[in-house]
């Protein structure tokens, strides 16, 4: 695993974007560019992405992007890498697919699956801040249980959908979970990602102060926080090989029980007012779910 003072620098996330202070999809951004080395193409929907990216001809992002319509991303990154295979290019540049939750687990996921089960060769990551952020703060399919939306006034009542297992459904030869706030656990997975061929999947969970109603200042900590609390956890599936990461990987070793989810749903105004029915089904839902990734650390797959 890379350590912390071993990151290269970035060089390709330059100084001043349009998005709002604190936003985790910069941090993410910078290692994700890092580990490809700028050899890269992104196909980019309407998101929030795109107002990190810039408006043309300014951007803040330093390697070719390609903005697609909504639902067309991973049908984008597929016509992108057949044109590099056409043109002898496939060894000198990864195609970068990279969206939002919603533009990925709703409205993109009939590309994707496609995609996937056609096995295309290209990196898809979906940074999920988990509603649609861009246009106001709608509710999608990956939003939390408890979180209050603009469409979802009295707290989501659904879980979200589990993203990173549906595309591990699909027989892809990789999936992985990760979260801004870790640099080198997200270094490490879009590197390995990048040295394989064939459908990559990799969902990053991206703190978002605005939509999630907390001060700029706490991005990581409440990032971190997903992560003690085991509503995020960091895995990766290669080639069907399971196996827990970084601090998720610490936390099952130890046998340390998580943080209770209270610490987590305080931090953010999004969960404010949730009766202790509602905590409890998240608690559990956590619990169930954690069991089975130490379950599956256990047994490697
Ligand atoms: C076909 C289509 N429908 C709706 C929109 C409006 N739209 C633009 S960005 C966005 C939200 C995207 O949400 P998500 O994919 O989660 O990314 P985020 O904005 O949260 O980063 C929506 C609904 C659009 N651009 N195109
Ligand atoms: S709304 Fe959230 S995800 Fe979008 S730019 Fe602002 S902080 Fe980032
Ligand atoms: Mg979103």
């Amino acid at each position: 695993m890379t350590k912390l003072l071993d990151l290269p620098e970035s060089r390709f996330v330059l100084p001043g974007n349009r998005a709002c202070a604190g936003c985790g999809i910069g941090i993410g951004l910078r290692q994700i560019t890092a580990a490809l080395d700028g050899r890269m193409v992104m196909a980019v929907p309407a998101c929030c992405l795109t107002v990190v990216g810039g408006m043309y001809p300014t951007s803040s992002v330093a390697v070719p992007w390609v903005n697609v319509a909504f639902p067309s991303t991973a049908a984008a990154a597929a016509g992108l890498a057949a044109g590099l295979r056409a043109t002898g290019r496939s060894e000198e540049m990864t195609v970068l697919a990279m969206a939002g939750d919603g533009g990925t687990g709703d409205i993109g996921i009939q590309a994707l699956s496609g995609a996937a089960e056609r096995n295309d060769d290209f990196i898809y990551l979906c940074y999920d801040n988990e509603a649609y952020m861009n246009t106001g703060t709608q509710r999608s399919g990956l939003t939390p249980h408890g979180a209050r939306t603009t469409t979802t006034w009295a707290g989501k009542r659904e879980n979200p959908k589990d993203m990173p297992r549906i595309m591990e459904a699909h027989g892809i030869p990789y999936v992985a979970s990760t979260s801004a706030v870790y640099p080198t656990d997200v270094f490490d997975k879009v590197s390995r990602a990048r040295d394989m061929r064939g459908l990559r999947y990799i969902h990053m969970n991206t703190p978002c102060p605005s939509g999630w109603s907390f001060e700029p200042r706490d991005t990581v900590r409440i990032g971190e926080l997903a992560v003690e609390c085991g509503l995020v956890v960091l895995y990766e599936v290669v080639e069907g090989a399971f196996r827990l990461t970084g601090r998720s990987a610490t936390l099952a070793k130890g046998g340390r029980p998580l943080k209770p989810v209270t610490e987590y749903l305080g931090t953010q105004g999004r969960f404010r007012g949730l009766d202790g029915g509602a905590v409890g089904e998240i608690q559990a839902w956590v619990d169930q779910r954690w069991a089975g990734f130490v379950a599956r650390h256990a047994a490697g797959r």
